[in-house]
C-alpha cells in the first residue's frame, strides 16, 4: 500500500485531482528544498525542475507568482514592466501566510489563494519536469502543458 502523504503534500494531490489530473505526489527522503537538491533526489537536470517563486509587489503587498525551470534566475524587470509596479521582497512569513505554504515545498497549485501567475516558456522545451507538492521532500512530474491549466499563469520569457 502507498505511504499516506503529509497533510501539505495531500493538500497538493488533493488539489490535482480537483482538477481532473491523474498526477502523483510523491514524499522523497532526500531534500527536494531547492531546485538543484530536487534535480539531485530525482535524478534529473536542473532546468527540469519547476521553481515555485513568490515576489511581492512593493505598494499593493500582492503575491506574484513566478513559476520557473530551476536552472533560470528571473529578471524581476521582466515582471515589473508586465504587472507595473515595483516588485518588493517576499520574506518566509508572507509566502507561508499567502500561500499556506513554507519555502522550498511552495507548489504551482493548491494555494490559499488565486495568484497572479507567469510561466517560464523554457520549461516547454522538455518533455517532463517536476514541480514542489507542498513540503521541502515532495514532488510530481508534470507536462508543461499542465502548468497553464493549474495556473491561469501567463506563459512568458523569465530571464
Ligand atoms: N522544492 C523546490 C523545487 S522542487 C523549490 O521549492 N525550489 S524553489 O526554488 O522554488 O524554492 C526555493 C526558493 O525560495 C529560492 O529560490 C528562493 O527564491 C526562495 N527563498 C529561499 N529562502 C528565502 C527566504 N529566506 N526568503 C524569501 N525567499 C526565500
Amino acid at each position: 500500500m502507498a505511504q499516506s502523504l503529509s497533510s501539505s503534500a495531500q493538500k497538493v494531490q488533493n488539489a490535482l485531482q480537483k482538477l481532473g489530473l491523474s498526477l502523483q505526489v510523491i514524499e522523497l527522503p532526500n531534500s527536494t528544498r531547492t531546485a538543484v537538491e530536487a534535480a539531485q533526489a530525482i535524478g534529473c537536470e536542473v532546468g527540469q525542475i519547476v521553481k515555485s517563486l513568490i515576489f511581492k509587489t512593493k505598494h499593493s503587498e500582492r503575491p506574484i507568482l513566478v513559476i520557473a525551470s530551476g536552472s533560470n534566475r528571473v529578471n524581476e524587470k521582466t515582471i515589473e514592466v508586465l504587472i507595473t509596479e515595483p516588485l518588493g521582497k517576499a520574506d518566509a512569513e508572507f509566502v507561508r501566510q499567502r500561500t499556506g505554504f513554507v519555502i522550498g515545498g511552495v507548489p504551482p497549485l493548491g494555494h490559499s489563494e488565486a495568484l497572479e501567475t507567469f510561466i517560464d516558456e523554457d520549461l516547454f522545451q522538455y518533455d517532463e519536469i517536476w514541480a514542489a507538492a507542498g513540503t521541502p521532500h515532495a514532488v510530481f512530474r508534470l507536462k508543461p502543458d499542465d502548468l497553464p491549466r493549474m495556473t491561469n499563469g501567463r506563459i512568458i520569457k523569465i530571464k
